[in-house]
């Protein structure tokens, strides 16, 4: 008797464990677009475009090496709208009842596959390189479950970067000589761009056509959306951009999207990279001397470490995780983060960007938009649901504990020591933002003071029972209680009439 082998749009990988466990010759393969999984949030049309795309390229190298793949396009007159519904139809269409499926990576889809009449084997993802149960170890009987520690495990199991059992160099990491403020002329180009196809010029009329209304602009598009492709860009980033990627990785410069980042997260979380090749690639450069260590460690550290260790985080947290508002913060999401007029000239930038490439790199979204976001009290719901819908890399297991947990510390405090904020001086240092801004950001107070400035102080006094006592902080508290009484009184005022203004819908 035949079997389904499902493949979901972020599973496109030869190597996928639910077609290593098939059989070519008598397992069919189900692949399909559904509104169920197009519609959860308003994803950004690039977004949707990728996967569509990667996943009818996929669909057709299955069939070449052999696969019968029966595939459902989004405007089939069949189409049942959803995963399960799918799985169903296939079954009643070929008689077969069990299913292959490898586990997905969001609570929502595994819950409906689970709740299906249909006899599904659900398989580990062994694309990641911590198992679930390697994780739980892990965190067994720590108080505190900390990235670095969790990261070096991870560089002893790959031996990546490893010298026998010590780490390359006699450091494990070299962030010392990172995070650089942006000089002059940092530039390489940008990531490897590709001309649309056919395959790809249709999903993008299909795409234009059934999804008007989300937020972003879906032409040009430029993403690779097969394997060879994938490669060539990984490739590109490697010769190009890795050598000094650890120096400039939090520089962010008004006219320069992509600085040294790689824009391979989308390639690696859909299945047409591996994480592993990724972060072999790197090493390798290092080996050839054509990457210094301290790139090619804080590269492989974002990969090995913070990504494996996030995907950790959700699986071990549980459904409720996305869902989670510790610090209690209840505004709604300003329209400015859908586009709408702000003065702010890095929140600005940071949005127009996101519309257009559906990308923004970490210290854009961590250090702007989620910094924003957190010091103005917005409930980290809509925040979430804000960073699900715009990424082009959005997949709930990678995307809630970075905006849920390190970004809004909505988890109290699993995943970050102490929440992520600050003022407009760390833009002002990593960036060239400030200097374009109608605000100005060395003003702390009156007409025209950078609204970083005051709201970082409100945060700070708003939450302080909570953090007065943390290590991490304590510093902040000392310099805001040395402040004149007279100034912290304006700071406080100035700042919660900014946040009338900003709840109001004013132009802010
Ligand atoms: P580079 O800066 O070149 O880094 C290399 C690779 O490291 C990335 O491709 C990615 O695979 C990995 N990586 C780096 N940081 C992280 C991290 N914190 N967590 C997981 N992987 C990481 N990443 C996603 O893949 N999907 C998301 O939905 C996502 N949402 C985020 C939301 C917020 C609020 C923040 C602060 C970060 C988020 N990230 C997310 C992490 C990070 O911003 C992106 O992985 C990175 O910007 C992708 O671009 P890149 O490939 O150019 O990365
Ligand atoms: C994100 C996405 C979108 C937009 N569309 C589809 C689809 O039509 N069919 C599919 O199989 N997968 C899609 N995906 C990816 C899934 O949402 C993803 O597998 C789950 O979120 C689990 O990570
Ligand atoms: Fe952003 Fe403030 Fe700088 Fe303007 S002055 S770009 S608002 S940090």
């Amino acid at each position: 008797m035949s079997r389904l082998v499902l493949v979901l749009g972020d599973q496109l990988s030869e190597d996928l464990i639910a077609l290593r466990r098939a059989d070519t010759a008598t397992d069919v393969v189900v692949m399909a677009e559904v509104a169920a999984e197009t519609d959860y949030t308003a994803h950004h049309p690039k977004k949707i475009a990728l996967i569509f795309a990667a996943m009818r390229k996929f669909a057709a190298h299955l069939r070449k090496e052999g696969w019968e793949v029966r595939y459902t396009q989004l405007d089939d007159t069949e189409n049942a709208g959803s995963i399960p519904g799918e799985l169903l139809r296939r079954a009643e269409e070929t008689g077969s009842t069990e299913v292959l499926a490898t586990k997905p990576g969001e609570w929502r889809l595994i819950e409906a596959l689970r709740d299906t009449p249909l006899d599904i084997t659900l398989l580990e993802d062994d694309r990641f390189l911590a198992s679930h149960a390697e994780f739980e170890d892990w965190a067994k009987g720590r108080k505190a479950l900390r990235m670095e520690y969790f990261y070096r495990e991870m560089r002893r199991k790959t031996g990546l970067l490893m010298d026998g059992d010590k780490p390359e160099g006699g450091d494990w990491n070299y962030d010392s000589e990172n995070r650089k403020p942006p000089p002059d002329g940092i530039d390489h180009g940008g990531p490897m761009s590709f001309t649309p196809d056919e395959t790809v010029e249709e999903v993008l009329d299909l795409v234009e056509a059934r999804f008007p209304k989300n937020f972003g602009t879906l032409r040009p598009f430029h993403f690779a959306t097969d394997r060879g492709q994938a490669k060539r860009a990984l490739a590109h980033f490697i010769r190009h951009a890795l050598p000094e990627f650890g120096a400039y990785q939090d520089a962010m410069l008004d006219g320069h999207k992509y600085l040294n980042h790689a824009l391979v997260s989308p390639y690696i979380n859909i299945g047409l990279l591996s994480a592993l090749e990724v972060c072999e690639a790197a090493a390798e450069a290092y080996r050839a001397g054509d990457a210094p260590l301290n790139s090619v460690e804080g590269f492989i550290r974002q990969i090995i470490g913070w990504r494996e260790y996030v995907r950790g985080i959700y699986f071990h947290e549980g459904p409720d995780y996305p869902r989670r508002n510790r610090l209690n913060q209840q505004r709604a999401l300003p329209p400015l983060y859908w586009g709408a007029e702000t003065k702010m000239r890095c929140l600005s930038k940071a949005v127009e960007q996101t519309r257009d490439e559906a990308y923004a790199h970490h210290i854009q979204r961590l250090m702007v938009t989620g910094n924003f976001a957190l010091i103005a009290g917005i409930d980290p719901a809509e925040v979430h649901e804000w960073y699900l819908s715009v990424y082009v890399d959005a997949f709930e297991w990678v995307e809630a504990p970075n905006t849920v947990g390190m970004s809004q510390f909505a988890d109290g405090g699993v995943i970050a020591s102490k929440p992520y904020v600050s003022s407009g001086a760390y833009i002002d240092r990593m960036s060239d933002y400030c200097g374009h801004c109608a605000y100005k950001v060395k003003q702390k107070t009156g007409e025209g003071a950078c609204p970083f400035n005051l709201l970082y102080w409100h945060f700070l006094t708003r939450h302080r029972e909570r953090f007065e006592n943390n290590p991490r902080m304590g510093n902040m508290y000392r310099t805001w209680d040395r402040m004149d009484e007279a100034k912290r009184e304006t700071v406080l005022a100035e700042a919660e009439a900014f946040l009338k203004r900003l709840s109001a819908g004013e132009t802010v």
